[in-house]
Formats: C-alpha cells, sequence, structure tokens
C-alpha cells in the first residue's frame, strides 16, 4: 500500500468526479421556466460554476471501499453539494460576509439581488433532502432516512449552521484555540465528515469502518480549514476566485491569528498525517483518500 499517491493520480481522479458530478447536478437541478425561472437560474448559476467538488470526491471515494454503485453515490455527492452552495451563497449575502466575488465569478446576490440569493440557498437546501429522499439514491428506505438523518444533523443547528452562529455572534470574542476549533468543526467540518460517513451509510458498512471514516474526515476538515485560512492570509485573488485578506482585515480570530502561520502550518500537515493513520484498517483503496490528506494541506484554491 503506498503511503500516499503522487498528486498525478490525485488531480484526475478529483477532476473525473469532478465532471460527473457536475452532470449529475445539472440532470437533477430544474430547468430555468415558468414563471419561478429567476430562482431556477440563480440554482443553476452558483452550482454549476465549478469549485473543488471536494465533499463529492469524498462521497464517491468512501462509498467506493464498500462497492456502492456509482449512481447512488452520484446522487449522495450532489445533495452534499447542493448543501455546500447554499451555505456559500448564504454566507455571501450583505447580511453575513457581503461578498462580491466567489468562485470566480459575481456572487448570487450581486449577479441577481438579495431576495433571489436567498430563495435559491433555500431552495438547494431543500432539493438536497429531496435527492436523498428518491428511491433512485438507495433502494433501501432505512438507508435513505439514515442519509437524510446525517446530513440534516451536519448542515443544522449542532453542525454548519450552528457553527455560522457562533463565528457571527462573537467574531471579535477572545476565541482560544479550543473554542476556534469547535467553531470550524461545526462551520466547516460537520459536512466534510458527512461526506465521508455517508459512504459508509450508502455501504451499510460496519461501525469500525463508519468509525475510522469519520475520525479520518474529522482530521481532514480541520487540516482543510487550517489551510483556508493560510490561503487568507497568503493567496490572491486570482488563485482563490474570492476576496482574500478578510479574516486579518477584520480582525476575525482564525487558527493563524492564534497560532501564527507557521504553527498553523505544522498543525495541519500533523493532522493530514493524523487523518491518513485512520485510514490503517482499508488497503489500498484508501490510498485516493490518503493522497486527498495531503491535498487539503498544500492546496493553492
Ligand atoms: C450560511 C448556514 C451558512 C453557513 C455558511 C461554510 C460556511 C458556513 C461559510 C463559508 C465560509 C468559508 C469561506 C469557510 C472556509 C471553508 C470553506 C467552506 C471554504 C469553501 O469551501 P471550498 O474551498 O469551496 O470547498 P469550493 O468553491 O471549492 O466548493
Amino acid at each position: 500500500m503506498n503511503d500516499s499517491l503522487s498528486p498525478c493520480s490525485l488531480k484526475p481522479a478529483i477532476a473525473e468526479v469532478a465532471a460527473a458530478v457536475e452532470k449529475m447536478l445539472s440532470h437533477l437541478l430544474p430547468q430555468a421556466e415558468g414563471p419561478e425561472h429567476r430562482v431556477l437560474e440563480a440554482m443553476r448559476y452558483t452550482t454549476l460554476a465549478g469549485g473543488k467538488r471536494l465533499r463529492p470526491f469524498l462521497v464517491v471515494q468512501s462509498a467506493d471501499l464498500f462497492g456502492v454503485s456509482r449512481i447512488s453515490s452520484m446522487r449522495v455527492a450532489a445533495a452534499v453539494e447542493c448543501v455546500h452552495t447554499y451555505s456559500l451563497v448564504h454566507d455571501d449575502l450583505p447580511c453575513m460576509d457581503d461578498d462580491a466575488l466567489r468562485r470566480g465569478n459575481p456572487t448570487v446576490h450581486v449577479k441577481y439581488d438579495e431576495a433571489t440569493a436567498v430563495l435559491a440557498g433555500d431552495a438547494l437546501l431543500t432539493l438536497a433532502f429531496e435527492i436523498l429522499a428518491a428511491a433512485e439514491t438507495h433502494p433501501d428506505p432505512k438507508v435513505r432516512c439514515a442519509l437524510i438523518a446525517l446530513l440534516s444533523r451536519s448542515a443544522g443547528v449542532h453542525g454548519m449552521v450552528g457553527g455560522q452562529m457562533i463565528d457571527m455572534a462573537a467574531p471579535d470574542a477572545e476565541h482560544d484555540i479550543q473554542s476556534i476549533t469547535r467553531l470550524q468543526q461545526m462551520k466547516t467540518g460537520a459536512l466534510i465528515s458527512c461526506s465521508a460517513e455517508a459512504g459508509a451509510v450508502l455501504g451499510r458498512a460496519g461501525a469500525d469502518k463508519r468509525l475510522a471514516l469519520r475520525a479520518y474526515s474529522h482530521d481532514l476538515g480541520l487540516a482543510f480549514q487550517i489551510a483556508d485560512d493560510l490561503l487568507d492570509a497568503d493567496g490572491t485573488q486570482a488563485e482563490m476566485g474570492k476576496a482574500v485578506g478578510k479574516d486579518a482585515a477584520l480582525g476575525k480570530a482564525t487558527f493563524v491569528s492564534i497560532l501564527g502561520k507557521e504553527r498553523a502550518r505544522t498543525q495541519a500537515t500533523m493532522l493530514a498525517s493524523q487523518a491518513r493513520q485512520h485510514l490503517d484498517l482499508f488497503g489500498a483503496e484508501a490510498d485516493l483518500l490518503r493522497a486527498l490528506s495531503d491535498f487539503v494541506v498544500s492546496r493553492r484554491n
């Protein structure tokens, strides 16, 4: 078993899943027609605009470990990406982060208007659960219910929404490393963990393998967020497709502001290595997940 694959093997694999999930999303998102066409157009505009598609990659790779059909894993990957995209649309709104650029394009409220952006986010969130509830996603209704429970818990007040609330409620609070870790685990980590665990749910995996994927994605999510904080400090708008340097300008507590750049980098590398170790009970078939842990810390966007 390789300790990790070279980026040469990982990048085409990510690109393949990204292309396939975009095809699936294009099929699942309704066409922009009828008197409600504006919200449908905004949903398609923002969802089909690119992005790294890391969460879909996690769903598909973890599902592949259990021999799940690609149609099932792609539908779940599309549902998770709908939730992720909704969170970005709402996060960009003037009442939250007030950003004009996302994935290199004007944000939804800039291209359309605020009401359309709120509605497009709402509709993407609810579409995700419609996708999971459909029989095409998995023949076993218990598996579909488990997927709905997992995604709703991760996206809701105990996960992403709760993390966003803590972030918005006290942006200048004196966060320490424990509180910032909890905030980020909820805001960003919960959906990343959900993506890896969804493969285990689809594959009706035993508790040991499901827990291993949960532990892997917990560390991966934190490493991802530290890398994001470093990119906000060091990256460029052209690389990131969004404004950078906002955290420092707003005096926001981040892993970088608390640990400093060097310790943050060391911590991200350590978490990536720890994430790989959680995959020890899988064989070479988990090599792409191992390689992903290096990728999330070395990425430039
Ligand atoms: C509005 C309920 C609600 C939640 C928003 C996720 C989130 C919570 C806000 C995003 C703010 C942000 C930039 C967080 C940093 C980590 C992150 C989620 C980055 C964006 O994810 P990527 O890098 O984006 O996977 P792409 O565009 O590649 O899909």
